[in-house]
């Protein structure tokens, strides 16, 4: 597995604004955010795009939903509105292969999406 920007935040070896980690996932703010609140959830676990994802990594996925959404609460965004997002290589604009969720928010969002 090839390392990237997020293994290295994982590992603790790249800082970043976390807002919450566990065993398995992180937390933090994005550096070019694209609303007023703009989060990513990772997987400690190294997983490039959702392609890769198997049925084994089924808990994991839901664990980033709640951790999404968790975040999403204690930035004050969970009852007004908030997208999650996960772009998957390039031609969606993914450019770090490592399995992230965006958590946009704290502006109206536009449907759809550019
Ligand atoms: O989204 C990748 C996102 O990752 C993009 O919005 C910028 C963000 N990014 C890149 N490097 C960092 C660091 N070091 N900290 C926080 N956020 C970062 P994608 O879906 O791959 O286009």
């Amino acid at each position: 597995m090839a390392e990237t920007i997020f293994s290295k935040i994982a590992a603790g070896e790249v800082a970043a604004d976390i807002l919450y980690e566990d065993e398995r996932a992180i937390a933090f703010r994005d550096v070019n955010p694209q609303a007023p609140v703009h989060l990513l959830v990772i997987p400690r676990k190294a997983i490039p795009t959702l392609n890769q994802v198997t049925p084994d990594d089924a808990s994991l996925i839901g664990h980033l939903f709640l951790v999404a959404a968790k975040v999403a609460a204690q930035e004050g965004i969970a009852e007004t509105g908030y997208r999650t997002v996960v772009n998957c290589n390039a031609g969606a604009g993914q450019t770090v292969y490592h399995l992230h969720l965006h958590v946009l928010g704290g502006r109206p969002m536009q449907w759809p999406p550019g």
